[in-house]
C-alpha cells in the first residue's frame, strides 16, 4: 500500500464501486454534477478545479458564456456535488490592486502551496494563449501575476510543494489553434516568477494518446512517486477523442517517469461525454483525495459541456499503472534533451 501524503477529507463525495464494474475508475451515478445554463450568462461549465476550504468546498470553474467567450467563475459547495457559481466572472487585479483582466481564460487548476492558493489557467497574452498564474488567500481577492511563460503554452499545473527548494510546474507547449501535437514538460522556479531548467517529462506513446498529451490535475504525492493524471488525445476520422490515464513520476526528479499505463483509465462512453458542444472529451483538471483511505474523486470536463466525477482508489490506480507499464524511449531519463 502506498503512503499518500495529504489530509483526510472524510466527507468528500463517494460511491462504492458496483460489483459488476471491472474498471479501475467508475462514474458517479449522479453525473453530470454541473449541467448547462447554470447562471444567466453561463452556457457550459467544464474543465474546472475544486478543493476543500474550511468546512466546505470552493472551485474555480471554466464557464463558457452564451457569447462563447471563455471565462473563469468562482463557486462554492457544501458537498462538492451541488455547486453555486457566482453570476460574474472573477475580476483579477494585479499586485498593486489595479484591474488586470485577461481577454479570455480557460482550463483552470487550483493548488495550495503553504498558506496560498495558486491558480493556473490558459490565458490570453496579447491575444495568444499561454499560462496564466494567479493567487488568493481568501477567495475574495484574486491577484493575477505577471505572465509565467511566453506563448504558446497551455495546461500549466503546479506541484503542491517545492521540490529541492524550487516550485515546479508541468506544462504543454502548444500553438495558436487546436494544436495537433503536444508533450508534457517540467519547469522550475525559485519564486514563481522566473522559470527555467526546462525538462521533458514524457511524450505521447500509446495509440489512445497518439496525437498529444497534457497534464491534468495537480500531481498527488505518494511514497511511490507523484501520481500524475494526464489527458491524451487520438485523432480519428471524426475528430479528436480525449481520454485520461496515469503515470508515476520520481519524487525528487519528477521529469523521470517511473511507470505509465499503456491503457487509458477513462474514455468517453457516457452520453454526456460523447455528446455535447465538443463530442468525445473527458478532460480532468482536479481531484479530491482522502489520504487515509486512498479514495479519489476526479473532476473532469465532459464534451466541453458538463462537469463529471469519476471515483477510484489511489492504490488500485498505482497497481494498474505498474501492471500495464509501458515507458516511452525518453521517459526514464532526466529529460534534459
Ligand atoms: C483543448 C482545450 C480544452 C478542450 C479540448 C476539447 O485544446 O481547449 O479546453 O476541452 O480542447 O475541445
Amino acid at each position: 500500500m502506498a503512503k499518500i501524503i495529504g489530509s483526510p477529507i472524510p466527507n468528500m463525495p463517494w460511491e462504492e464501486k458496483l460489483a459488476s464494474c471491472k474498471e479501475v475508475l467508475w462514474r458517479y451515478s449522479g453525473n453530470p454534477v454541473i449541467g448547462m445554463n447554470t447562471n444567466p450568462k453561463i452556457a457550459r461549465v467544464f474543465n474546472s478545479a475544486v478543493m476543500p476550504y474550511g468546512d466546505e468546498y470552493v472551485g474555480i470553474f471554466r464557464a463558457d458564456h452564451k457569447d462563447i467567450s471563455m471565462r473563469i467563475h468562482f463557486g462554492k459547495s457544501k458537498d462538492a456535488i451541488n455547486w453555486t457559481l457566482d453570476d460574474e466572472d472573477i475580476k483579477w487585479v494585479d499586485e498593486s490592486g489595479a484591474p488586470f483582466q485577461p481577454d479570455y481564460c480557460y482550463d483552470p487548476r487550483l493548488c495550495k502551496i503553504e498558506d496560498t492558493y495558486y491558480m493556473m489557467w490558459c490565458t490570453s497574452m496579447g491575444g495568444f494563449p499561454t499560462i496564466g498564474l494567479g493567487s488568493t488567500k481568501d477567495f475574495k481577492t484574486f491577484t493575477r501575476h505577471e505572465n509565467a511563460f511566453l506563448p504558446f503554452n497551455r495546461n500549466g499545473v503546479l506541484f503542491p510543494r517545492k521540490i529541492n527548494g524550487k516550485y515546479m510546474m508541468l506544462s504543454r507547449p502548444s500553438d495558436n489553434g487546436h494544436t495537433p501535437f503536444g508533450d508534457i514538460f517540467l519547469s522550475e522556479s525559485p519564486d514563481l516568477t522566473y522559470w527555467g531548467k526546462h525538462r521533458i517529462v514524457m511524450r505521447k506513446n500509446a495509440p489512445w494518446e497518439g496525437l498529444k498529451i497534457g497534464p491534468g490535475p495537480v500531481p498527488i504525492e505518494t511514497d511511490e512517486g507523484w501520481l500524475m493524471i494526464y489527458h491524451g488525445v487520438v485523432l480519428t476520422c471524426n475528430g479528436y477523442v480525449y481520454s485520461f490515464s496515469s503515470a508515476l513520476l520520481d519524487l525528487e526528479n519528477p521529469s523521470k517517469v517511473l511507470y505509465r499505463s499503456k491503457y487509458y483509465l477513462l474514455t468517453p462512453e457516457a452520453q454526456y461525454e460523447t455528446t455535447g458542444f465538443v463530442p468525445n472529451v473527458c478532460f480532468p483538471c482536479a481531484t479530491l483525495v482522502d489520504a487515509p483511505t486512498g479514495r479519489i474523486a476526479i473532476y473532469y470536463g465532459a464534451a466541453d459541456t458538463y462537469t463529471g466525477i469519476a471515483f477510484g482508489n489511489i492504490n488500485e490506480i498505482i497497481a494498474y499503472t505498474k501492471e500495464n507499464n509501458q515507458l516511452g524511449d525518453i521517459d526514464a531519463d532526466l529529460g534534459r534533451g
